[in-house]
């Protein structure tokens, strides 16, 4: 496996493949619409119709989430959960996962998928209803779903979007981005719509519903709880180890896991805090955004910590 060589920026040239679906908002914010999702230009017809219809196998896992919830985390908990706490040599963990419904930043083919060993560990940041794999109620997949508050989620994301290829180097205030974040104008739409339809069905037996904030306050009984999930035992010894290869200064330091490789990625590893959201919102767009949350969030019995 392996391969530590650079992964060059998103450039539309090369990973846009349908390059006349690209569309772009009048802010800049450039995105392609899919099953009537706003998704990145990088999530091509192509990639998800495989995405899709991808045929699993019984000890396979997919990890979910819309994007800047701690998914990258839980990826590497869920590596070194299936390697018993030991991180893979000769590889990063970029390399150790497969993100099917993306032509970067490591497209590989059915033929290649499907010869990778068990387990193999698929990443998505698609709704339940374009979810990888088809119906996670009819395949042999386990789904691992991350949620954070959208507060955090709206913060992270800014920052990660900024000057990127990808999103057409959009250089809008936090002021329009909030906006677009509200209305679902953003890469993966609409978070309440993505969280609860998720959300919605999680006590279906093969999705486990996860919280960034949880894992952050509570992490060793969370991480039991996915490893159980899972389908593995692991000694209190190996959690601590899977614990401390997992802090945010560890993954930001450790060349297996910082994402050194990915030209234009820079600022990934931002905070790795719950409340970073206070630096951010005015007193106006925290009153208006809270009456979004009740509204939304009002008899579904999903919660979370802000701080
Ligand atoms: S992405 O690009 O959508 O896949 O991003 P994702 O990995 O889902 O989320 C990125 C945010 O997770 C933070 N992060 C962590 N927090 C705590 N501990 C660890 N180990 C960790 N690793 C990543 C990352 O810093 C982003 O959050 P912000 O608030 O921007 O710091």
């Amino acid at each position: 496996m392996a391969v530590r060589k650079k992964i060059r920026a998103y450039s539309d040239e090369q990973h846009a493949e349908a390059r006349d679906g690209l569309r772009c908002f009048p802010n800049g914010y450039k995105y392609r619409l899919l099953d009537g999702l706003v998704v990145p230009p990088y999530v091509t017809p192509q990639r998800y119709k495989l995405a899709r219809t991808f045929e699993t196998r019984p000890g396979d896992i997919c990890y979910c989430s819309y994007p800047k919830s701690g998914s990258t985390w839980l990826a590497h908990i869920i590596v070194l959960i299936t390697r018993n706490g030991v991180t893979p040599e000769d590889s990063t963990l970029r390399s150790n996962l497969n993100w099917v419904e993306s032509s970067w930043t490591y497209p590989r083919s059915r033929e290649e998928l499907d010869a990778l060993p068990s387990p193999r560990i698929f990443k998505s940041h698609m709704p339940y209803r374009m979810c990888f794999g088809g119906d996670p109620l009819t395949n042999s997949c386990k789904y691992v779903y991350i949620s954070r508050n959208p507060k955090d989620v709206a913060t992270s994301y800014y920052y990660f979007e900024k000057g990127k290829a990808w999103s057409g180097h959009y250089a809008g205030s936090w002021d329009d981005w909030l906006q677009s974040f509200i209305e679902g104008n953003v890469q993966r739409g609409d978070w309440f719509d993505h969280v609860l339809g998720w959300w919605e069905k999680a006590d279906d037996g093969n999705i486990l519903f996860m919280k960034y904030e949880d894992l952050l306050s509570n992490y060793t009984s969370e991480v039991m709880r996915l490893s159980r999930f899972l389908g593995y035992e692991l000694s209190l010894e190996t959690l601590d180890i899977i614990r401390q290869k997992t802090t945010f200064s560890n993954m930001k330091q450790d060349q297996f896991s910082n994402m050194h490789e990915i030209e234009d990625f820079e600022g990934f590893f931002r905070k790795g805090k719950v409340g970073s959201w206070k630096e951010q919102f005015t007193e106006e767009q925290l009153y208006m955004f809270d009456r979004l949350i009740e509204e939304r969030l009002e008899g579904t019995g999903l919660t979370f910590d802000y701080e």
